[in-house]
């Protein structure tokens, strides 16, 4: 058997290219949280894969931000960046035959020294796969590529031939965490981890992006855990939107929540939650700070 191999893969791309996705597909287990709409991840986080004759330390990076200025912004690109540049090996993650000026942003900011892996993902999507020759052969164009390979998150599709391919790229060494450890991140950060899905998930374009989660418990009684969390938001009126009619929107999220966490831990969960007003927490580099961003 070939010697063990060990390393870091950064996934960096443009929001909702399917970063998370495809990391969850990859270490086959939802650690990153999804939505539909853009800029849903902030923090990194860890997915490990462990196989008889690797391990892979996945991070997955939010999607390099255009939409929203501001502070939280300029910590999230400051992340992005510095992920990709770190890694043993970085995977640039575009959608099959949208290849826009954002991707291309994203790509420019991966130094020339990186190895860049494309993956062109979502290619469930693509009807007619003989679209797909053109659109590589542009990417080609871009960079240098270590290899370029058409996956699907959704599907799975190809995502072994991926994983074949990246481990070529990972340096010989022992595995750095336990086989059986799938992240670095414990349970408390994927509380708000979730919570913040649902979040996303419920709320109209905008809401989601002005909010953010604070645990302030997380307590194991017997195989209960009592978890307490605050939602931050930015306005009295946006905590109105949240909270909704007799408070329906926020117990319909809570109850999501709660029940995505009750599968993740493998237990039951009882959620409290709080919404809070801290004004402009977006933009105030304090409160940032206290809610985990750099
Ligand atoms: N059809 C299809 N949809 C996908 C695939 N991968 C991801 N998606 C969808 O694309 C959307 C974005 O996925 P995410 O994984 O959150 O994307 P991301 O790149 O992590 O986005 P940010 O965290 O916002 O940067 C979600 O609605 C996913 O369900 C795929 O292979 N096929
Ligand atoms: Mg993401």
């Amino acid at each position: 058997m070939s010697a063990f191999r060990c390393g870091t893969v950064a996934l960096a791309g443009r929001p909702n290219t399917g970063k998370s996705s495809l990391l969850n597909r990859m270490v086959g287990q939802k650690l990153a949280i999804v939505s539909a709409k853009a800029q849903t991840t902030r923090h990194r986080v860890t997915g490990i894969l462990t196989t008889d004759d690797c391990q892979y330390l996945f991070v997955d990076l939010p999607g390099y931000q255009t939409r929203h200025a501001g502070a939280l912004n300029r910590a999230l690109n400051r992340a992005a960046t510095e992920g990709a540049r770190d890694a043993d090996v970085t995977v640039f993650v575009v959608e099959a035959l949208r290849c826009l000026p954002a991707d291309r942003a994203v790509l420019e900011r991966i130094p020339v020294s990186q190895t860049v892996v494309a993956a062109v993902n979502k290619v469930d999507l693509v009807a007619n796969q003989r679209e797909l020759l053109p659109f590589v052969e542009r990417l080609q164009g871009l960079r240098a590529f270590a290899a370029i390979v058409p996956v699907s998150a959704r599907t799975g599709r190809n995502v072994p031939e991926l994983l074949r391919v990246l481990r070529g790229h990972l340096p010989e060494a022992p595995a750095a965490y336990p086989e059986d450890q799938l992240t670095d991140r414990d349970e408390r950060f994927f509380a708000a981890e979730i919570l913040r899905e649902k979040i996303f998930r419920a709320l109209g374009e905008e809401l989601p992006y002005r909010c953010d989660v604070q645990i302030d418990q997380f307590r194991l009684e017997g195989a209960l855990r009592r978890i307490e969390a605050t939602i931050w938001v930015e306005r009295d009126s946006q905590k109105a939107i949240l909270i909704g009619r007799a408070g329906e929107k926020l117990k319909a999220i809570s109850s999501a929540a709660r029940r995505d966490m009750e599968t993740l831990y493998g237990g039951r969960v009882y959620l409290g939650t709080w919404v809070k007003v801290r004004r402009d927490w977006t933009h105030d580099a304090r409160a940032l700070r206290q809610l985990g961003y750099g």
